[in-house]
């Protein structure tokens, strides 16, 4: 269970690029500047495969990344931005929302929720559509080097209560001291079987 190579598959702007494949796909997704990006190069192990942008809002597409010629991690575009047009917030939604509905080839997604914030309305929102949609999800809580020990704990609960999910459907992550990966790696290939 390991991920060696990832390479850029696609970036889709619009649902006739999504592609063609039957690979089987992993999806993240979260409100933009959650830290996707870095926890994509993360897992990866490649510091500038997904763009980590200073600037929110920026990943417009679904893109697409080849796992070991195995298999497809999806980074879909963030959610709950306020600075784009509502006219760009609807074109984004409803990418979203044809992937998640359609695609056959989804075996998972992780929803990352910033471990320092109660989880969002848009966090909830997700997290019951996922659930009215059956499919398989997990919660991630990013940038969990910020927090204290105590304040991990305090974070689960948190998440447990408002995401109505169950501890062992939440893991702590960090991109920059690696938390995580190992979880989120077993789990993938979980998703996968
Ligand atoms: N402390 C800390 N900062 C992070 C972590 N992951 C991302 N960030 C920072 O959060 C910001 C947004 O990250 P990015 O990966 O671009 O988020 P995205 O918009 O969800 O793709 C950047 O300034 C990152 O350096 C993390 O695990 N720990
Ligand atoms: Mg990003």
């Amino acid at each position: 269970m390991k991920i060696k190579n990832v390479k850029f598959l696609k970036a889709a702007y619009k649902e006739e690029e999504i592609p063609n494949h039957s690979y089987k796909e992993i999806a993240f997704v979260g409100r933009s500047n959650v830290g996707k990006s870095s926890l994509l190069n993360m897992i990866s192990n490649n510091f500038k495969l997904a763009h980590v942008s200073q600037k929110p809002g920026k990943t417009k597409s679904i893109n697409f990344f080849l796992v070991d010629n195995k298999f497809v991690l999806v980074d879909l575009p963030g959610y709950g931005f306020a600075k784009v047009s509502k006219g760009e917030k609807k074109r984004w939604q409803k990418l979203i929302d044809n992937y998640l509905q359609k695609r056959k080839n989804l075996k998972g997604v992780f929803v990352l929720v910033d471990s320092r914030h109660p989880p969002t309305a848009l966090d909830k929102l997700m997290v019951e559509y996922l659930q009215s949609l059956n499919i398989p999800f997990k919660v991630v809580l990013t940038k969990a080097d910020k927090l204290s020990k105590n304040e991990k704990q305090k974070a689960i609960n948190l998440t447990k209560k408002e995401l109505n999910v169950e501890e062992k459907d939440i893991i702590l992550s960090s991109s920059k001291t690696r938390e995580g990966r190992d979880k989120i790696i077993s789990e993938i290939f979980n998703f996968l079987k």
